[in-house]
């Protein structure tokens, strides 16, 4: 890379991009910005502003028919309209519908959090209960026909509750769409996990890549994911955070707590990235909401 402080800003555009279009992690671009001299809120303003403007012309290119780009490239950084959780106001409690919720901690990039004590014990015991008889291995899905498939990089079991089906469920998910100020129906089913001893779910994003053949019924039905919404249901004796490499952050898995997180787009500069950590002792059981951008039928 040319010296920063000899390129105009046309050459740093192209920088950016190329970088960018390499597959170049967004936060080593930002770090080789930084060691060139930005600080990281110049570093970061001028990542956004030429990534916006590209998707921008990107945008423009297809509308005026001349698509010389691949389609699927600008649908990865298509911005998503997604949940934003209610406000606290200035203080960290929250009454949602009908439970005392409290903010643990709050991120702006990308927008998540903490809350504590979002399920009761017994909504916890209870999600359990009613899921350990019918758990099977956990999938993920097959990028190359939309199906699901067994993976090395996805060790626990799960099952899905049908939206709506209890009682518990159908309250739980009311109180989920209230806090998030989402439509329920753009909810998918509840995914309840198990995780044992040495199991974990590697490295991931949740929302799928539409550059993928696999993902057109996916994305048929309901439209993009824009945010997890993981809720815990046991206190693991030990291992079996939330990890989010990109970040530095991990999130022990709690009772009652509830994690979540948004992509701002389809894209690894969402810095969604992340993990389920192996549990070292006992066992994890977690209960996972998705959200779409529509209603997921
Ligand atoms: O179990 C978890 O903590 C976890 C972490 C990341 C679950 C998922 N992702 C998932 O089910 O997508
Ligand atoms: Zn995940």
């Amino acid at each position: 890379m040319a010296n920063l402080d000899l390129m105009n800003d046309g050459e740093l555009r192209r920088w950016i991009l190329e970088q960018t279009e390499s597959g170049q992690h967004p936060d080593q671009t930002l770090s080789e910005l930084a060691a060139r001299g930005l600080t990281p809120e110049a570093a970061s303003e001028a990542m956004t502003r030429v990534l916006e403007e590209r998707l921008l012309e990107l945008r423009n290119q297809k509308r005026a028919g001349e698509n010389s780009v691949p389609d699927d490239h600008a649908d990865a950084l298509r911005p998503l309209h997604r949940p934003e959780p209610l406000s606290t106001g200035s203080g960290n409690l929250l009454r949602v519908i009908d439970r005392d919720v409290r903010v643990v901690f709050r991120l702006e990039r990308p927008r998540m959090v903490l809350f504590e004590g979002f399920l009761s014990n017994a909504e916890c015991e209870e999600l359990i209960t009613s899921s350990r008889r019918q758990m099977s291995s956990s999938q993920v899905i097959d990028i190359d026909t939309g199906g699901e498939k067994p993976s090395d990089e996805r060790t626990s079991s799960g099952t899905a509750l049908a939206r709506e089906g209890t009682p518990t469920i159908a309250r739980i998910e009311r109180r989920i769409a209230a806090l998030l100020n989402w439509p329920l129906q753009n909810g998918e089913a509840i995914q309840v996990l198990r995780y044992d001893i040495g199991q974990e779910y590697k490295p991931h994003y949740d929302f799928v890549d539409p550059a993928l053949p696999g993902s057109s019924p996916f994305l048929q039905r309901g439209g993009q994911r824009v945010a997890s919404f993981l809720m815990y249901l046991n206190t693991p004796n030990a291992g079996g955070s939330t990890s989010f490499p990109d970040l530095g952050l991990d999130v022990p898995a709690v009772k009652g707590n509830a994690l979540f997180f948004a992509y701002d787009c389809a894209h690894p500069s969402s810095r969604t990235l992340h993990a389920g950590m192996p549990v070292s002792a006992g066992e994890k059981w977690i209960a996972t909401k998705w959200l779409r951008e529509n209603a997921h039928a």
